[in-house]
């Protein structure tokens, strides 16, 4: 079985064993609260965190993607990881929208379906252009008096009369402009899965985004959905709850469509989702080896700077070889082709069909079992696959491991580690001073007043220069932004602008059929051909580096906010041990209180984001068709057409031709477009400060604040506690200490589970 058996049989899986230090450090911390001065108000905080804990960690899940270019062998290599015919593959099926898989308490499929006004967008988008002339002129057909470029920007699949300029669009489209060196244009392809799904879809798509489920007996009709690529143009997102042992419940696996760069909509979606993965699985085919797709691929992720955590797949057709030393020879040269572009692959030769129809042989049907049977007389090239595939998922267990240790538990354990800590030190403290003579203690109580009147004074100190203070972390970010967007030193719209300027737009492929065709219809070909150049630069180099550069702004200002505290907390230590002298209880108390305060004052940048549902503004560049640009065009062409009529008319030989009117057509796409990406630039730039740094930085500060003044809280009600304390009688005295060294043995046994979590839990 793949996924790592042990923590799907032993009692002690992470989470259990996570489960039982939390249940004992909650009996420690309503023990604590049996002792009157014990406990204080970070008790009940440090239960809610306690109690939040196994949530937080099921919720959490590792995140696996299985990617690779169209006919990988990405859906056989999921449903072999499975063991189940899961998702829809085989030749000719394209599965079409990224689909995740994830345990749960049954089997269901959820799609979540586009709203009606994402999906008219998206197509108002493709017809962005499309001439006027695409209509049916006569008026028999057309009661509504709409132009073409009315309907466009009021787009409504809803309407009938829409659809059916949909498809004259559409017909014009495929019979004019059939395909492209690339194959069929994505807006051609976009315009037919909308047509062609629309009847089966239109009941289930809503006004807002919505969810259909299909369980029990429907179950398998998800996959009529995810494969077919008409439906899936409706589709949003899919995920897969699977029942049983097959699925670890804190990992998910995500069969993704493959990375096809011709059509950007369909490459952001795959890349969204690999950026928030933490492991790839990278499959290739071995009938093909690396295609030039893969290359193209390879190097999106390497930008996004997610080539660490990759595996390859040598996906085997053991049909397809002559013999073990071709398939060796095929992994080889995958290995050096791969190493060309820097990367050290660990890569697998395994045979996903192979191990699929090993697990399912009782169910199999007599044809797959005959192919079953046929290649296990392969048997050294069988012999191999099967080791290979033992490599596989000790490796892969591997990871998922330390992959769930260090990004599930590690955190909550260290968390769990730090209030068992605290609960020790403030037991030894109470201990400490449970046991001190009267002039000891009056002398404390004298050192706790000037504690106490120093900690008010800092208080005031700290609320009035907060603000101050974030407004010079205010200051930097703008300044950073500004270094990136008015100076561009990072040279984000210096060499979107170069782009533009050299991109290639081949207007001579349209030489043979500009004839027949309007040369309208083939400025819409251009300019669509021009922004899905764009999409995709801006997917592939910008994106990245703005990303970079905002993930590094937020890291500044976690830092920034931690070294505030860092420099506040300094000066009341100091303050504490100064006036505490030798008294060693005091300078634990104030350890206590800091160590306390580590604890809850890190900023938290991505909690806060959660919160506020902050996301980065959505795209920087998109190319626009202006009327600026129309009317350029348009004098353009008219000055052309005339002098190549005057040209034709004193030159009986001449043949006319729209190819230099849409050079300069070309030319004047890119120019215009130049200059629209430069406002474009800029008010993204206002918009990233305004609606995300400085959003971020205000809540950060509020959360900032209300953490300090806890903290201060907390020293008022500390001298309260002691006063009461040295109050007790010497009989009340005796009694608490006893509890108290035995509360102390029991968190000494907690501190030492956690100590030694990493060996129990995956022993
Ligand atoms: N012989 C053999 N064929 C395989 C193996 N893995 C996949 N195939 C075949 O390869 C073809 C594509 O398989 P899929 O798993 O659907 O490929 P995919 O990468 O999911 O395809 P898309 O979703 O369209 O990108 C099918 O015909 C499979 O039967 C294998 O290990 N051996
Ligand atoms: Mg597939």
């Amino acid at each position: 079985m793949i996924f790592p058996a042990k923590t799907m049989t032993n009692k002690t899986t992470p989470i259990n064993s996570i489960e039982k230090i939390i249940n004992e450090t909650l009996t420690i911390l309503q023990r604590v609260e049996q002792i009157p001065q014990m406990s204080d108000s970070s008790s009940k905080e440090y239960q809610a965190i306690c109690r939040r804990i196994p949530d937080q960690i099921r919720a959490g899940r590792l995140k696996i993607a299985v990617v690779g270019v169209i006919k990988s062998g990405k859906s056989t290599f999921v449903n072999s990881l499975v063991g189940k015919e899961l998702v829809k593959r085989g030749a000719g099926v394209i599965t079409s929208i990224t689909t995740r898989i994830q345990k749960g308490r049954k089997n269901q499929a959820n799609l979540h379906f586009k709203s009606w006004d994402d999906i008219n967008s998206q197509l108002q988008k493709a017809l962005l252009l499309f001439p006027d002339d695409g209509r049916d002129d006569s008026p028999g057909d057309r009661p509504d008096d709409r132009l073409g470029n009315e309907i466009i920007n009021d787009f409504d699949i809803r309407r009938e009369k829409d659809r059916e300029y949909l498809k004259k669009v559409y017909q014009t489209l495929t019979c004019d402009f059939p395909v492209t060196k690339d194959g069929i244009r994505p807006q051609t392809l976009l315009i037919r899965h909308a047509l062609y799904g629309f009847d089966i879809c239109k009941d289930l798509v809503q006004a807002d985004e919505t969810v259909v489920r299909f369980e029990s007996k429907d179950f398998d009709k998800h996959k009529a959905y995810t494969s077919d690529p008409n439906k899936a143009f409706y589709i949003k997102d899919v995920c897969i709850n699977v029942f049983g042992k097959v699925m670890d419940p804190s990992i998910e696996i995500a069969d993704c469509q493959g990375a096809d760069s011709t059509d950007p909509a369909s490459l952001a979606h795959v890349l969204t989702y690999l950026e928030s993965s933490n492991l790839i699985i990278y499959c290739i085919s071995s009938r093909t080896g690396l295609r030039h797709s893969d290359i193209v691929f390879l190097k999106q992720i390497k930008n996004l700077g997610l080539l660490d955590n990759i595996l390859f797949i040598n996906n085997c057709d053991l049909t397809e070889h002559e013999n073990f030393n071709d398939l060796i020879k095929i992994e080889t040269s995958i290995r050096d082709n791969l190493e060309f572009l820097e990367i050290q692959p660990k890569i697998f030769s395994v045979s996903s069909l192979y191990n699929l129809f090993l697990k399912l042989e009782s169910k199999l049907i007599k044809k797959d079992l005959s192919r079953l049977k046929f290649w296990q007389e392969e048997k050294k090239m069988v012999q191999y696959c099967n080791l290979q595939t033992q490599k596989f998922n000790s490796f892969f267990n591997q990871v998922i491991d330390k992959n769930r240790y260090e990004l599930l538990i590690s955190n909550h354990l260290k968390r769990l580690g730090i209030i068992v800590g605290q609960l020790e030190q403030r037991a030894d403290i109470f201990l400490d001073l449970l046991s001190s003579d009267k002039s000891k203690e009056e002398k404390a109580i004298r050192i706790l007043d000037d504690l106490h009147q120093n900690a008010s004074r800092l208080e005031t100190i700290v609320t009035n220069s907060i603000q101050g203070a974030v407004s010079g972390l205010k200051d930097e970010i703008e300044s950073n932004i500004k270094d990136v967007f008015i100076q561009d030193q990072k040279a984000i719209l210096k060499n979107a602008r170069e782009y533009i300027q050299t991109a290639c737009l081949d207007v001579e492929q349209y030489r043979s059929v500009a004839k027949e065709s309007g040369f309208n219809q083939i400025l819409y070909l251009i300019f669509q051909e021009f922004k899905r150049k764009l999409d995709l630069y801006v997917i592939e180099d910008v994106n990245p580096r703005l990303k970079r550069f905002v993930k590094a702004q937020e890291e500044r200002i976690t830092s920034y906010f931690q070294s505030l505290f860092d420099s506040y907390q300094i000066d009341l230590y100091q303050i504490n041990l100064l006036k505490a002298d030798h008294h060693s209880q005091l300078e634990d108390m104030s350890k206590l209180t800091q160590q306390q305060n580590d604890f809850i004052a890190l900023v938290d940048i991505d909690n806060i984001k959660k919160i506020l549902g902050l996301q980065l503004p959505t795209r920087i560049f998109e190319a626009e068709y202006t009327p600026r640009i129309k009317a350029n065009i348009i004098t353009g062409f008219c000055l052309q057409t005339l002098s190549q009529i005057f040209f034709s008319l004193s030159n009986r030989n001449s043949v006319f031709s729209f190819s230099p009117a849409l050079k300069k057509a070309a030319v004047n796409i890119k120019k215009e477009n130049q200059k629209i990406i430069k406002d474009q630039f800029e008010q993204y730039q206002l918009s990233l400060q305004a609606n995300y740094f400085l959003p971020l930085i205000e809540a950060a500060t509020r959360d900032f604040k209300e953490k300090i003044s806890e903290r201060f809280n907390r020293y008022h009600f500390f001298k309260e506690e002691i006063e009461h304390l040295f109050s007790l009688k010497r009989s009340e005295k005796k009694d608490q200490k006893k509890k108290l060294l035995s509360i102390k043995q029991q968190i000494q046994k907690v501190a030492a589970d956690i100590a030694s979590y990493p060996e129990i839990s995956w022993e």
